[in-house]
């Protein structure tokens, strides 16, 4: 038995299917999880000294690659000062003017431990300060596992087929109204039928989790008219794009403004970390200013806050790295389109910026019925036959990829020769 398998055959025992977050269990593409015992740069190796490339960058945050040195360094210095004080420091406050200085349309922000949190959190107070009940949100996007977003999800759910979760009260999913991503016709519908009951619409700008899928033209900016003539708070859910896409993430790139944005483990560098911020007259019904409760002793935790300020400040001083990543992102999927029309193996490569993913389809990839309907058997083998190759990818076509800046192009000519050799 290798030690990934052993591994994973303890794990069962003790921790329900044997991981902390189902995704990495391997269900949806069946084998044994590789267990990962250390990470720098670009690549992992794991419970059997097998070294892999990664396409998974922690869902996100290893923007500049795994144990970056400043990071490293930074959180070194900080842990012999202390791990948690529940109580402020100064490194928040810089912090917070450090988002605002990259990121359009916040004003006030709250840090967070996760990014369910933030999106939990930025989801109470459109309510409290709009006093409506109601929120849209769209098939296939995800925005962590508070009860009231566990409908229609994307990520695990949809990898495992889970639409309808146990657990979660039918009064509360009842104030969720879903419909499908890029479809504005849909939320024109129900802005109408659930008028003056709506407080939010909550979107993932550049959706994440049913593979990477990109806004249609005219669909954001239609859910910000659609906001500022009903009354209706728009939230972005910028925990995969924020700091990723653009300094500014998603509002940057597709040129529109959010009236509350929510982050997630970007902000602390891979470490537990999330934040939800947005206008001043909003976010100032969050307590104690305002009686939104929303509270946590580890937020705004100075080992995570070094990281991230560390992380965030590296690439506020070089916006060159995005040009980078978009270039070794545009490279990869241009090179994977020929590889597979060469094959007569029909996919759709949807990317933007360093998120991508490979959808085994003929037809456009625009909304969860489009990703449930590409070739989920082809995936699993395509992923197995990579990571036998030494290329981790996403265990999931529910997933998308996330390049690092630490990949050089001999990495991305590896995956590209590793694809070559596939066979469907
Ligand atoms: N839900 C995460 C990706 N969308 C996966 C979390 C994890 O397994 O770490």
């Amino acid at each position: 038995m290798s030690a990934n398998e052993s591994l994973f055959t303890e794990a069962q025992k003790h921790i329900p299917g044997g991981v902390n977050s189902p995704v990495r269990a391997f269900k949806n593409v069946s084998g044994n999880p590789i267990f990962i015992k250390k990470a720098k740069g670009a690549y992992l190796t794991d419970a059997d000294d097998k070294e892999y490339i990664d396409f998974i960058a922690s869902w996100g945050p290893m923007i500049l690659g795994h144990a970056h040195e400043p990071v490293v360094k930074a959180i070194q210095e900080q842990v012999l000062l202390g791990t948690s004080y529940g109580a402020p420091t100064e490194l928040e406050t810089k912090m917070a003017v450090l988002i605002k200085s990259m990121v359009a349309n916040v004003d006030l922000i709250r840090m967070t431990s996760s990014g369910t949190e933030a999106c939990m959190s930025a989801l109470r107070v459109a309510r409290g300060y709009t006093g409506k009940n109601k929120f849209i949100k769209f098939d296939g996007c995800y925005h962590g596992h508070a009860d009231a977003f566990l409908v229609k999800g994307g990520s695990g759910m949809a990898t495992l087929g889970i639409q309808t979760v146990a657990g979660v009260s039918e009064a509360v999913a009842a104030d969720t109204l879903t419909a499908a991503y890029n479809n504005l016709e849909e939320v024109k519908q129900l802005a109408e039928k659930y008028r003056g009951e709506i407080a939010a619409i909550i979107v993932e700008p550049i959706a994440g989790n049913m593979g990477c899928i990109l806004p249609v033209r005219g669909f954001i900016e239609g859910l910000r008219k659609i906001c500022d003539e009903e009354n209706i708070v728009l939230i972005f859910d910028e925990v995969m794009t924020g700091f990723r896409l653009a300094k500014g993430g998603a509002q940057q790139t597709l040129h529109v403004n959010a009236d509350l944005v929510t982050y997630g483990k970007v902000i602390g560098a891979g470490l537990p970390v999330g934040a939800f911020g947005g206008k001043r007259h909003i976010m100032e019904s969050v307590a104690p200013l305002g009686k939104v409760y929303q509270a946590g002793t580890l937020s705004g935790n100075p080992v995570a806050m070094i990281a991230g300020y560390t992380l965030l400040s590296e690439l506020n001083s070089n916006p060159k790295i995005y040009d980078e990543l978009a270039a070794k992102t545009t490279y990869l999927k241009n090179e994977l389109e020929t590889v597979f029309a060469e094959k007569n193996i029909p996919v759709c490569i949807n990317q933007t910026g360093s998120m991508m993913s490979v959808h085994f389809t003929a037809g456009a990839v625009n909304n969860f019925e489009d990703a449930v309907a590409c070739d989920n058997d082809l995936f699993k083998k395509y992923f197995h036959h990579m990571l036998i190759a030494g290329i981790y990818l996403p265990p999931s076509p529910y997933e998308s990829w996330f390049l690092n800046n630490a990949l050089s192009y001999t990495d991305l000519d590896k995956t590209i020769a590793a694809s070559k050799n596939f066979t469907a």
